[in-house]
């Protein structure tokens, strides 16, 4: 199996986005749908390690890794080995009616690497929308219970169910209710805007929660609470310590099922090999995808065999899930996670960007908050009194694009830059891409 090396450092030869990429776009705009955008419309040829190259020659720094999938980098050689043997002897059974190994595979190692020590079990599906989706239904049949409590900022997916589940209305669920019942939502511990102040924000914000559940809804009516971790798409909000063990003690108490949505925080991302296990938090049930298979789609719902049991045979399943192809990536890139330790390696990206971030923060006040823990870091751009400020972030984005720098955002003001990088990234490309954001504030 010929693998490419792609070379590790930047290259701007043309405009961003180039001649051949503009006309790739236009070609685009007429073949597909509008609904689907595109942060930055450079067209991919090749992508590996840090970097990003496109169809004009240019090779930009990744600090996305196709949202928080690439953690082991793009082609890594061994996920691309194990999938190509596996794609030459056969692509599709459906698992629901030959079973094969791989797919148990998986499901072995991800009962070994999710938190907790008690027996597990998984099933596979395709999308962290899906996974979700699962969760839900799981903990629903386990418990024969309906209400499902989420959270402010909560982002789990674009399905009818899970756009219910998921807070913000632009873009994701304008026009496209009705949505599913049940589903109610609470304030999440979010420090930085917390009105009496971040320090006690994780013990306030879990007595309105647990006072909500209890008043508005009963707890004896909650299948489960599905939170992320930390959350992503809302803009990279870390609970206030204390926030999520004081919510699974609460869960623990009352029958209710606690679902950690792990789909962006998975697999070594925030220099744990879950963002649960920072505060030795354990779920009842994990969902997982993105970063599980090195860029194969797959997703998965792992927890306590006696929930996943619980479910009648035959109640869960779907066409694809746990397709051989991507299974046999899923558990190269988990052998690459572990072998290569990059668990470790999240926390060195992460202090080195928590250090440059914070001084940058000291010299551009519109940089409010700096936050995140490993490759999974943002800054929260404000004005005066925390006002947010989603112009300057675009602004700060498009400088950064023109350079070269794929970068994204978050947030439900749209006002938080996100750093995602793969975690094989190397230091040169992490400080040249810093550079460059750093020069974006200093052009402002
Ligand atoms: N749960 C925590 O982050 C996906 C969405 C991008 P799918 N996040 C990226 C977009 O605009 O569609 C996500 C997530 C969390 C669930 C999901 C959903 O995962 O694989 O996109 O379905």
């Amino acid at each position: 199996m010929a693998v490419t090396e792609v070379a590790q450092s930047r290259r701007v030869v043309t405009e961003i986005p180039g001649p051949k990429s503009r006309e790739l776009q236009e070609r685009r705009v007429a073949a597909v749908a509008k609904g689907v955008g595109s942060v930055l419309p450079v067209y991919v040829t090749r992508a590996g390690g840090g970097i990003i190259e496109d169809v004009d020659g240019n090779a930009l720094i990744d600090f996305g890794s196709g949202i928080a999938v690439t953690n082991v980098g793009n082609a890594d050689p061994r996920v691309v080995e194990r999938s190509a043997e596996q794609l030459g002897r056969f692509t599709h059974t459906c698992f629901m009616v030959n079973p094969y190994e791989a797919y148990v595979e998986v499901c072995e190692a991800l009962n070994r690497i999710t938190p907790g020590d008690h027996e597990k079990r998984s099933i596979l599906l395709n999308s962290g929308a899906e996974a979700v989706e699962n969760a839900v239904k799981i903990a629903r049949s386990a418990t024969g219970r309906q209400a499902v409590v989420v959270f402010d900022h909560a982002y789990h997916g674009r399905t009818n169910l899970t756009m219910a589940l998921t807070a913000k209305n632009m873009p994701y669920k304008q026009g496209f209710g009705p949505f599913a019942g049940e589903v109610h939502r609470m304030p999440m511990a979010y420090p930085y805007r917390w009105p009496t102040g971040p320090e006690n924000c994780g013990p306030e914000a879990a007595a309105m929660v647990i006072d909500q559940i209890t008043k508005q809804i009963g707890a004896d009516n909650v299948a489960a609470v599905v939170i992320e971790p930390i959350q992503g798409e809302g803009g990279f909000i870390e609970p206030a310590p204390g926030f999520l063990p004081a919510i699974v003690e609460f869960c623990r108490a009352n029958g209710i099922v606690f679902v950690a949505d792990e789909v962006q925080t998975g697999f070594a991302r925030t220099g744990d090999m879950f963002a649960c296990d920072h505060e030795g938090v354990v779920p009842d049930l994990i969902t997982t995808a993105k970063g599980i298979a090195g860029g194969l789609p797959l997703a998965a719902v792992t927890g306590r065999a006696e929930l996943m049991d619980a479910v009648h045979g035959g109640g869960l399943g779907g066409t694809y899930g746990g397709n051989p192809t991507a299974c046999a990536a899923a558990s190269a890139s988990l052998e690459a996670i572990e072998s290569d330790d990059l668990v470790g390696r999240a926390r060195e990206i992460g202090d080195l960007m928590l250090g440059r971030l914070r001084k940058l923060a000291e010299e551009h006040p519109v940089i409010g908050d700096v936050r995140g823990r490993g490759a999974m870091i943002a800054i929260e751009l404000v004005e005066e009194d925390r006002t947010p400020a989603p112009k300057v972030l675009a602004e700060v984005l498009s400088y950064c694009h023109s350079q070269g720098l794929v970068l994204l955002s978050a947030g439900t003001y749209g006002n938080v830059i996100r750093m995602l990088p793969p975690l094989v990234i190397g230091d040169d490309l992490l400080n040249e891409g810093l550079d460059i954001l750093a020069d974006a504030f200093a052009r402002l």
